[in-house]
């Protein structure tokens, strides 16, 4: 039996935020606007979240710090994130998403993965479902999006890119190495910029020089060369997982070089463990498993997990349990080449297990509290690029 084309769709908002506000504001319309910290006239510390198109032309960019987009671009209008109007227009959106198929995975606050691959036929096609999503999108939010349509998840993410904004790109099975070919090697997932120079060293620029690269020019890769170059052919079996199947939530980071620095290790533990527990609290989940992966050196990997007499989402609880699993774990002096947190056995946040959690419950509710909202404050960016989008 001949198997089905997958098709799977990436939806990603046009300069989310900054649109939201254009949107609200008329007065905003066509103008640049630069989503962020507080640029103090130049003198301010945070970055830039995000930016209208017209202040992407004056070299305003995501992450960049706020005093150097102040440089480019002083006549922009600089508002601060309203990070709770935002997620509402992103609920609504989510919602939009769910006319068109149950199969929905959730990237970020302005990004998901559909797999339309068994609802398509209802709407008239796949490239026709895109079409009535945007279409809905902009009746509902009067925001628009761009679609990226492929047998891949990371075609798809590719092609949402490619047309922005308001793009619709859509991609083949029999096109898709062809599609993947031309584009630079940084368009592909994971990929660190470390081994991009090397890959950039020996010659191969784009994903098609990587996909024809013979086993010798990929020496000292490993398994991650190997990896590399099924991406490059097109080959990505990873499927579209909703949300409500996640059984577990967690995150990994693979070191640019193998490393056996204990404080590289710990920060990282502690970084990942920050990363799950907001990402849990963000879902409205908590849980009573917590995991260490670790991989060292020559690809041997292990995994260590403790279970918590109570449910957590906390990320000083989460941090203790997994340094104390990492500080447990006898790795012979070999390096870590990669660690992963995980927490699982997930129920819904709200769920009380015990009476007699409530008091220091309340209090770190109240801390965390305060995190999030110096985070708010100062922008996430800098969490978000240390690794975070990348970890589909
Ligand atoms: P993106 O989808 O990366 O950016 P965008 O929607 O603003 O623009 P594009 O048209 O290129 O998709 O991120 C979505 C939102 O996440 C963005 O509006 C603001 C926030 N964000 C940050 O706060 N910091 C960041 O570094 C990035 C990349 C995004
Ligand atoms: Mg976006």
């Amino acid at each position: 039996m001949q198997v089905p084309e997958r098709r799977i769709a990436h939806v990603d908002m046009d300069a989310f935020f900054a649109a939201v506000e254009q949107r609200d504001d008329p007065a905003l319309k066509g103008k640049p606007v630069i989503v962020g910290a507080d640029p103090r006239g130049g003198r301010g510390r945070g970055v830039v979240s995000t930016c209208s198109y017209e202040a992407r032309g004056f070299g305003v960019r995501s992450a960049m710090p706020i005093s150097e987009a102040w440089r480019r671009c002083p006549k922009g209008v600089y508002l601060r994130p309203d990070f709770r109007k935002y997620s509402a227009v992103s609920e609504r959106v989510q919602g939009i998403f769910g006319e068109f198929t149950p199969d929905i995975e959730r990237v970020s606050i302005d990004e998901a993965f559909l797999d339309i691959t068994r609802s398509a036929h209802l709407f008239g096609g796949p490239l026709e479902t895109c079409r009535r999503l945007k279409e809905r999108v902009r009746e509902e939010t009067a925001l628009t999006c761009s679609v990226g349509l492929a047998p891949t998840k990371m075609a798809a993410k590719i092609a949402s890119d490619l047309k922005k904004p308001d793009g619709l790109v859509e991609v083949r099975e029999t096109g898709l190495r062809s599609f993947l070919a031309p584009l630079d090697i940084s368009r592909l997932w994971g990929l660190g910029s470390k081994t991009a120079e090397v890959l950039r060293g020996r010659g191969i620029n784009t994903i098609g020089e990587l996909a024809a690269a013979e086993a010798e020019l990929l020496r000292g890769l490993g398994a991650r060369g190997v990896e590399l170059k099924r991406l490059a052919l097109g080959e990505d079996p990873r499927e579209v997982t909703p949300e409500s199947e996640a059984k577990s939530v967690s995150n990994e980071i693979t070191f640019e070089r193998d490393t056996s620095d204990a404080r590289e290790i710990r920060e990282s533990l502690v970084a990942l463990a920050d990363k799950v527990s907001s990402r849990l609290r963000g879902d409205g989940f908590k849980g009573r498993t917590v995991t260490l992966k670790i991989r060292l050196e020559g690809f041997e990997t292990y995994t260590r997990a403790r279970t918590l007499p109570f449910s957590t989402n906390y990320t000083d609880v989460i941090s203790r349990e997994i340094l104390a699993l990492c500080a447990a774990f006898d790795r012979r002096r070999r390096k870590v080449r990669l660690l992963g947190v995980k927490v699982s056995g997930l129920i819904p946040a709200g769920e009380r297990e015990s009476l007699f959690e409530d008091e220091e419950d309340a209090r770190r509710e109240k801390a965390h509290r305060a995190i999030e909202e110096i985070r708010e404050k100062f922008g996430r960016s800098a969490i978000y690029r240390a690794g975070g989008k990348k970890d589909i």
